[in-house]
C-alpha cells in the first residue's frame, strides 16, 4: 500500500478512536504516539520513499503526528476539566438521610414523672441495683418470714461472702436517703427493679419504679392525696379524679392504693377501665413510724408519706400499650412512634 494511503487511513483511525476516559487517552497515545506507535512506524518507511517525494511525505508525517497530538491535548482537557467538575462541592445537592433516633418511651415518660415532682420541690435520688438484705427488706418492716423474702419473688445474688438480693423496689434507695439526711426529704428514685416472675404481656422479670417520699413535722394524709391528685392532673390531664382504696405494705400504715378516672370512658366504663371508670396507677401510705425508726428519724417528731408506681404501667396508659414485652424487645417499628417533638 502506498504510504500516502496509509496515511489517509491513520487519520481516520484517529478521528474514530474512542476518548471517553483516562485509560483510553493513554491507550490513544500509546496506539498513535508511543515509541512503537503507528506514527513513529510511518515515519521508519520514510527511508524507502523515493528521493523526489520524501519532502512532501516528510510533511504529510509531520501534520499527522502534530494532529494526534492535538487530539491527544484537546480530548485531555476536556477529561480534566470534567473530573474537575465532578469533584466540586455541590452545596445545593440534597443531602444523605440520616435517621433520626427515638426516646424510649419509658424514659419519656420516667422524665415527665421526674419533672412533675421536680416542680412541688422533690430532688431525685439514685442507689445501687444490687443491694443488701437490710435495705430492700429489713429497713422496710419486712417480717423475716415475709414471702417477698423468697427464692420464688427475689433474685438472689452472691458477692462475695454476702448474699445479695436484685433490688424489688427503689424504696431501697429511700432507706438510704432517710439514713444519710434528716427530715425535711422530698425525694423520689426512679430506676429498674426485679422480680422473680415468668415473662409474659403482664409481667415481666424487672420493671421500672418510681418511688416517692416525703417526711418533715406534720405531714398528713391530706397532703399525700393532695400531692396525687397533683400528679395524676398533671400527667394525664386535668380532667384526671383519683379515688383511694385501702390496701397493704409492710412499711405504710396506713396504705392504699391509687386509681385514676379512665380517660378513655371519661369514666363511663368501658373494656379498657373494665367497666369500673377506673384504672390503677400507684400504691401509696403513710410511712410506718419502724421505718422511721429504722433509719434513725424520731417517729415521734417526725411523719411522712410514700408511694410506688411502675413506669411500665404509666407508660401503658397514656399510650395504650397492653403488653409489658413490648418494652423490652426493641422492635423499631415499636419504639420510633414515640419520638417526642424535637
Ligand atoms: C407500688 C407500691 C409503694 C412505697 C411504695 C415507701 C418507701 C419508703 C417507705 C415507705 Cl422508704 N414506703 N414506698 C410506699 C407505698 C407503696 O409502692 O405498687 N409500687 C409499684
Amino acid at each position: 500500500m502506498e504510504i500516502a494511503d496509509r496515511i489517509v487511513e491513520v487519520k481516520r483511525e484517529m478521528d474514530n478512536f474512542p476518548i471517553e476516559n483516562a485509560s483510553q487517552l493513554e491507550a490513544f497515545r500509546i496506539h498513535f504516539l508511543g515509541s512503537k506507535g503507528t506514527v513513529k512506524g510511518l515515519f521508519a518507511l520514510l527511508k524507502n520513499v523515493p528521493v523526489e517525494q520524501k519532502r512532501e511525505v516528510g510533511q504529510q508525517l509531520n501534520a499527522l503526528r502534530m494532529e494526534a497530538q492535538a487530539i491527544l491535548d484537546a480530548r485531555k482537557s476536556e477529561l480534566d476539566e470534567k473530573t474537575a467538575e465532578n469533584n466540586k462541592l455541590d452545596v445545593s445537592r440534597p443531602g444523605e438521610y440520616t435517621p433520626v433516633g427515638a426516646r424510649h418511651p419509658l424514659s419519656v415518660v420516667r422524665s415527665e414523672i421526674i419533672e412533675i415532682f421536680k416542680r412541688i420541690g422533690f430532688s431525685v435520688s439514685e442507689g445501687p441495683e444490687i443491694e443488701d438484705d437490710w435495705h430492700n427488706f429489713s429497713a422496710l418492716n419486712f417480717p423475716p418470714e415475709h414471702p417477698a423474702r423468697d427464692m420464688q419473688d427475689t433474685f438472689f445474688v452472691e458477692k462475695g461472702e454476702r448474699e445479695m438480693a436484685l433490688r424489688t423496689h427503689t424504696s431501697s434507695v429511700q432507706v438510704r436517703v432517710m439514713e444519710n439526711e434528716t427530715p425535711p426529704i422530698r425525694t423520689i428514685s426512679p430506676g429498674r427493679v426485679y422480680r422473680n416472675e415468668a415473662i409474659s404481656a403482664r409481667a415481666h422479670c424487672f420493671f421500672h419504679q418510681v418511688e416517692g417520699l416525703y417526711i418533715d413535722k406534720d405531714v398528713s394524709f391530706a397532703d399525700l392525696k393532695q400531692t396525687l391528685l397533683y400528679f395524676a392532673q398533671e400527667i394525664f390531664g386535668e380532667q384526671a379524679q383519683i379515688r383511694l382504696r385501702p390496701s397493704y405494705f409492710p412499711f405504710t400504715e396506713p396504705s392504699a392504693e391509687v386509681d385514676v378516672s379512665c380517660s378513655i370512658c371519661s369514666g363511663k366504663g368501658c373494656n379498657v377501665c373494665k367497666y369500673t371508670g377506673w384504672l390503677e396507677i400507684l400504691g401509696c401510705g403513710m410511712v410506718d413510724p419502724n421505718v422511721l425508726e429504722a433509719s434513725n428519724i424520731d417517729s415521734k417528731t417526725y411523719s411522712g408519706f410514700a408511694f410506688g408506681m411502675g413506669i411500665e404501667r404509666i407508660a401503658q396508659l397514656k399510650y395504650r400499650v397492653n403488653d409489658l414485652r413490648l418494652y423490652s424487645e426493641n422492635d423499631v417499628r415499636f419504639l420510633k412512634q414515640f419520638t417526642p417533638e424535637m
